[in-house]
C-alpha cells in the first residue's frame, strides 16, 4: 500500500474507532453506482408490470426518472409502497458494490481476514412522508439478540441520489458506540432506543449529507436513525454489513463469504455466482 493510501486508511480506522463512523468521499466509481441503479430500475419495472397486470394502474410511467417513478406508480395506493428490497438483491449489478475491493480492504483492516456479507443487505426506496420508512434511533445490534455486542461488524450505507436533511439522510451520535447495547423498545414499525439513553445525547447528533459515490461506514453499536423524507422525490439508498466470518451470525441465516484464507473455495466468486445464490 502506498504511503498516502496507508495514511488515509489510518485516519478512516481512527474515525471508525473513535467516532463510530467514517465518511469516504468518492470511493465508488460511477459505473458501480450505475450498475446498482440499473438493477433497482429493473425491480421497479417488475413492480410496474405486476401493478398493470392487476389493473391497479393504467400507466407504467416508463419515462419517469429514477427518483420519481415509484411515487407515480403508487400515488393511488400509498399504503402499498415498497419500503425495502432484500431477497431481490441477488442480481449481477450488486456484486461489484458488495465485494468492492476498497471496502473489503477497510473491512479486513478492522475485522481481520475472514469477511462475510452479513444476512442483512437492503435497498431502501424512502418515499416522501411515509412513516413506514422513517427509521427511528437504534443500534443495529439492538435488533440482533442479547449477545449482539459480541458481533464485530462494519456497517456500510450509501446513497443512490444526493441525500440531505430534507430527503431523509442518516443521523449519527458520534461516540455513542462505546457503551455496548442499550435497551430498545418496539415502536409501530421499528425498534427505538429507550428515551433514557437517547435524550441525554441527542443534541450531539450529526447529519450525514453525502452524494452518490460516497459511502459512510459505521459501527453496529452506533446510535443512528434515518430521517423522514420531506422532499418531493424518492431517497434511494443501499445498506449492508461486513462481519468477522469467524463469528456466528446469531440469526437463522448465514450470509455469504466474501474473503477467506481458511475456506477460499466458499467465497462468492463473481457477479454470475452472486446472482446464482439466494438471500440466506
Ligand atoms: O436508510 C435509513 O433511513 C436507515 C438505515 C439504517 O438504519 C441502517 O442502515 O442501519
Amino acid at each position: 500500500m502506498r504511503i498516502g493510501c496507508r495514511q488515509k486508511m489510518k485516519s478512516i480506522i481512527k474515525s471508525f474507532n473513535q467516532q463510530g463512523f467514517a465518511i469516504l468521499h468518492g470511493v465508488l466509481a460511477s459505473a458501480c453506482i450505475e450498475a446498482v441503479k440499473r438493477e433497482c430500475e429493473k425491480l421497479v419495472d417488475e413492480l410496474a408490470t405486476k401493478l398493470l397486470a392487476l389493473g391497479r394502474i393504467s400507466d407504467t410511467y416508463d419515462d419517469e426518472p429514477f427518483e420519481m417513478r415509484l411515487i407515480r406508480l403508487y400515488e393511488n395506493h400509498p399504503s402499498e409502497t415498497p419500503t425495502i428490497f432484500r431477497r431481490e438483491l441477488h442480481l449481477r449489478g450488486f456484486f461489484e458494490l458488495f465485494a468492492h475491493p476498497r471496502l473489503l480492504t477497510i473491512a479486513q483492516a478492522i475485522l481481520g481476514p475472514e469477511i462475510r456479507l452479513y444476512p442483512n443487505y437492503s435497498v431502501r426506496p424512502k418515499l416522501p412522508e411515509n412513516r413506514r420508512t422513517e427509521v427511528l434511533w437504534h443500534q443495529d445490534a439492538g435488533y440482533t439478540s442479547a449477545e449482539a455486542d459480541i458481533l464485530r461488524m462494519v456497517n456500510v450505507w450509501l446513497p443512490l441520489v444526493p441525500v440531505n436533511v430534507e430527503n431523509g439522510c442518516m443521523e449519527f451520535v458520534p461516540g455513542s458506540h462505546r457503551g455496548g447495547v442499550v435497551p430498545h423498545e418496539k415502536d409501530e414499525y421499528y425498534l427505538r432506543i429507550h428515551d433514557d439513553h437517547i435524550q441525554p445525547v441527542v443534541a450531539q447528533a450529526v447529519t450525514i449529507e453525502i452524494n452518490p459515490g460516497d459511502v459512510v461506514i459505521f459501527s453496529n453499536l452506533l446510535f443512528h436513525r434515518g430521517l423522514p423524507n420531506r422532499s418531493d422525490h424518492v431517497r434511494w439508498s443501499v445498506d449492508f454489513r461486513y462481519q468477522d466470518a469467524t463469528q456466528p451470525t446469531l440469526r437463522n441465516t448465514q450470509g455469504h463469504l466474501l474473503c477467506s484464507k481458511k475456506h477460499p473455495s466458499n467465497v462468492v466468486r463473481d457477479a454470475v455466482h452472486w446472482a446464482e445464490l439466494e438471500f440466506q
